[in-house]
């Protein structure tokens, strides 16, 4: 029994740690501290958590009102997950569409310029206290990040409360895009790839989408190699994707996965992982996993074609794995060619 104690407790600050909430006094339990500008007030009347919330009120004039709040942004962080609750009383919908209660962001540079607005919730009318959270990618130039509670430029009540920003890292990312893909990609039929060694076919896509399971169309018109390439469409934040299954051959240890993308116009989904993107299954029959489902690279916005490569070591027990080429919960065009592997 003494023994499991301090295993408990190194259980719980490791989690801590990785949890840490970057926003000081986000519950606005120690008042207004930490947070710039004099429009709210705290509201121990009304609040999700604790002792008070932080509302913003205006009745006429249509004025920006908020608070905001800067801090650092730790080494490696890849992405931040932005989250909090919002009540909203009577928020008037203005000319812009930003003429709403708001919850934003703004990244800065090292010289403290901001440079990139992301909107975590918009609000408008009456609602009940909900929970608002996204995971925004940092760019690599930002070293700051200011947190910004609004009403902008609209009348109406709007309160706040447990506002919190944890840094995610690569890793932890890897970890969130395993377990959500899990969720949504399609279950893998197992017990066809007995025979023989199945080897990657068409990866440059010259017969169509032969070998690829999935529902796409290539296109004659944009492509990299040969006379046709891959084309994936979505105008819905749904899973558009192909895949297929190969055989790893016996006694390699590494796989290289390359081939060329280009993007058009490609909005990310609700998370960072919401993206154009190819990524790789280990499994191994076809269905069990051994080890995390990796990605090669996700792409978003308009690019020309672009050449990805990315190596990775076998998990021990891996026979076989999985390419995936999706928009996955983004809307845009994704095209694809010259997809290939290699093993060491
Ligand atoms: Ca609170
Ligand atoms: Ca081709």
């Amino acid at each position: 029994m003494k023994k499991l104690i301090p295993l408990l407790i190194t259980l719980i600050s490791a989690n801590a740690i990785a949890q840490k909430n970057l926003v000081q006094n986000g519950g606005f339990e120690m008042e207004l501290n930490q947070w710039n500008g004099d429009v709210a007030k705290l509201s121990s009347f009304d609040k999700k958590n604790g002792k008070n919330s932080a509302i913003i009120t205006q009745y006429v004039g249509a004025q920006w009102k908020a608070i905001d709040q800067t801090i650092s942004i730790p080494k490696n962080t890849t992405a931040i997950e932005l989250s909090g609750w919002i009540k909203s009383d009577g928020v008037e919908k203005g000319e812009n569409t930003w003429n709403t209660g708001k919850f934003d962001i703004e990244f800065i540079n090292s010289s403290g310029k901001g440079f990139q607005n992301e909107n975590i919730a918009s609000v408008l009318g009456t609602t009940p206290w909900t929970f608002y959270k996204k995971t925004i990618k940092v760019p690599s130039s930002a070293s700051k990040l200011r947190i910004m509670l609004a009403l902008g430029q609209t009348n109406g009540t709007i309160l706040f409360d447990e506002i919190k920003a944890i840094a995610i890292s690569q890793e932890e990312l890897n970890k969130i895009t395993e377990a959500e893909n899990a969720k949504r990609m399609p279950t893998v039929i197992s017990g066809n790839y007995e025979a023989k060694p199945i080897e990657l076919t068409n990866g440059n896509f010259e017969n169509g989408i032969t070998s690829w399971r999935g529902n796409a169309t290539v296109s004659t018109e944009t492509f990299k190699e040969g006379k046709s390439a891959l084309v994936l469409k979505s105008n819905t934040f749904d899973w558009n994707g192909i895949d297929q299954i190969a055989d790893v051959p016996e006694n390699a240890t590494s796989i290289t996965v390359s081939g060329w993308l280009k993007s058009d116009n490609i909005v990310q989904g609700k998370d960072i992982w919401n993206n154009g993107l190819l990524n790789i299954e280990f499994t191994s029959d076809g269905s069990n996993k051994t080890g995390n489902d990796q990605s090669v690279t996700f792409v978003t916005g308009t690019t020309d074609w672009t050449f990805y490569t990315k190596t990775f070591s076998l998990p021990k027990g891996t026979k076989k794995y999985r390419l995936m080429i999706a928009l996955g919960f983004a809307t845009g065009t994704l095209f694809a060619d010259e997809i290939s592997v290699k093993f060491n």
